[in-house]
């Protein structure tokens, strides 16, 4: 697709198959789509495309497939890696979800519902609630995000230690392959060991092996015991133990267990009209924890109020505030849903979002702080996320008052320092946001070649014109 002539017949393709209204080309109507979250990339495209049908999916892959265009899926446009970003050439199309927005069935009996791609996530969030059910995939970004998008990274987010990764939440696929076929994997089934795991490989896949259209999803009891505290912990490597305490005590009740550091607190209090300091002291680092049950009688306020004495008098806290009712339950999860959107207003910060076994986390924060500190004199230190993961999101902020493109010039160096020192510990430098644009480098360097050999392998088999979003992921195109 490089001359005028050939984008005009490409745009007649896709007007023939879509009808003209569901091709957008105007550039003020393509603009939010050809830029990320986080505004690392601006790319350029030949067209949005709004098919309302897997078969207006379908046939555009086809064609595109016969036409060697490259096609890049996008769901909310939250990610962030850049991987729902076209490149700047021109000459890739954005593939938008947005139209297929249906839950086709739900089914309560089963614990099950199917979803097309499009379901924005809270949304199925409210469904599963309607029939009395509970869909545990929890993130900041729930608003606006859509189960293809979750699905095609899998996305982790603030249930997982009870619950696990979006992967853990999916019984069955419908995908459109690369060449037009669909593949139906959209059964409610439990036990299914007919032949290789194929669904497996389109989750997290971030398009670049086909498009999820639709989802087949458990679902699981609804909560009915809450108990949420804020708590300042006397350290990581604290939290950490009263995690453990917390699990036995519980009886493995623990659904949520977030670290928030001081400068989090600092940050959403100054930034986002509504939040407050949840205790009165300052401690260094906190923890947002929640038990849940769906046994109405089960007393969780009691149970974590004993086990947070038992902790405070074994020296792992300090203090600690035991929400009250739901407004408070609600205002504790805003200050810390509300940290990415504080850190964006605050200014520009480098990200890395990075696994560890979670023992080691305590080692790792220090060494990696005490870097930054002799370092990097302009930067603060942002480190949150999901402790109970060992999930965390060791971000820099620059220092008010620092000029923004002298901070960002040392991206690079940071995270060579961050990711090397979080592969030395055995970690992993994409936790949850996956590779994308932003980190296919980085998954070169730090995966094993045989990892990287069989990707480009399996990518060859399913889209041998290297047709789904070019360029993430992986390095080269078939
Ligand atoms: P997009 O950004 O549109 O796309 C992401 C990738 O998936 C791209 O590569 C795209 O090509 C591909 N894709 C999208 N839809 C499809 C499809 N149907 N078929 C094939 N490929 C597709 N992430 C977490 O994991 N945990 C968090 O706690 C979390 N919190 C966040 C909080 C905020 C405030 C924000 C802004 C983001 C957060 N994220 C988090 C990141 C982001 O929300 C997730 O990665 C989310 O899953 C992306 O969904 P999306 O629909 O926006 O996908
Ligand atoms: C979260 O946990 C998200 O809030 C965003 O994954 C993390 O902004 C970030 O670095
Ligand atoms: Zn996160």
């Amino acid at each position: 697709m490089t001359t005028e002539v050939t984008s005009r017949v490409a745009l007649a393709g896709f007007r023939r198959i879509l009808g003209a209204d569901a091709v957008l080309t105007d550039h003020e109507a393509m603009a939010p789509c050809l830029t990320d979250h986080r505004k690392l990339y601006e790319g350029a495209a030949l067209a949005v495309l709004r098919p309302g049908s897997v078969e207006e999916v379908a046939q555009l892959l086809a064609f595109c497939n016969g036409t060697r265009i490259g096609v890049v899926p996008q769901g909310g446009n939250t990610g962030y890696c850049g991987g729902a970003t076209p490149d700047e050439s021109g000459r890739q199309v954005v593939l938008s979800l947005a139209r297929l927005a249906h839950v086709r069935r739900i089914d309560p009996a089963n614990y099950s519902l199917v979803a097309e791609a499009g379901c924005i996530l809270a949304n199925l969030q409210r469904e599963a609630e309607a029939v009395d059910r509970f869909f545990p995939l929890s993130l900041g970004s729930e608003g606006s995000c859509q189960i293809g998008g979750n699905l095609s990274t899998n996305a982790g987010g603030l249930n997982v230690l009870r619950y696990g990764m979006a992967r853990d939440l999916v019984l069955g696929l419908e995908v459109v392959l690369a060449d037009g076929r669909v593949l139906s994997t959209l059964g409610e089934l439990r036990k299914d060991n007919t032949g290789y795991d194929l669904k497996s490989l389109f989750i997290g896949a971030e398009g670049t092996l086909g498009v999820i259209t639709a989802a087949s999803l458990k679902l699981l009891p609804r909560p009915r015991a809450i108990a949420t505290a804020f708590v300042a912990v006397r350290g990581i490597a604290a939290a950490v133990d009263l995690l453990n305490l917390l699990r036995e005590a519980s009886g493995d009740r623990v659904s949520s267990f977030e670290l928030i550091p001081h400068i989090a607190v600092e940050l959403t209090t100054r930034h986002i009209p509504g939040i407050a300091e949840p205790l009165a002291g300052e401690f260094p680092w906190y923890v947002l924890c929640e038990l849940s049950s769906s046994r109405a009688a089960d007393a969780l306020d009691a149970m974590l109020e004993s086990a947070l004495r038992d902790a405070m008098d074994g020296g792992l806290l300090d203090d600690a505030a035991l929400a009250q009712n739901e407004r408070q339950r609600a205002a504790f999860w805003r200050l810390r849903e509300s940290i990415p959107e504080a850190q964006r207003i605050e200014g520009p910060s480098l990200k890395h979002d990075v696994a560890l076994p979670i023992g080691k986390l305590a080692r790792f924060v220090e060494e990696a702080s005490t870097w930054i500190a002799a370092n990097l004199p302009d930067a603060v230190l942002v480190a949150y996320g999901h402790l109970g993961d060992g999930n965390l999101h060791f971000n820099v902020n620059a220092r008010a008052g620092t000029d923004p493109l002298r901070f960002v010039a040392h991206a690079d160096e940071v995270q060579r320092v961050v990711h090397d020192l979080v592969a030395s510990f055995g970690g992993s430098v994409s936790a949850e946001h996956g590779i994308g644009r932003l980190k296919v480098d980085e998954l070169v360097r730090y995966a094993p070649p045989v990892e990287i050999e069989l990707m480009q392998d399996i990518k060859r088999a399913l889209d041998p014109n290297g047709i789904m979003n070019p360029g993430k992921v992986l390095k080269v195109a078939p």
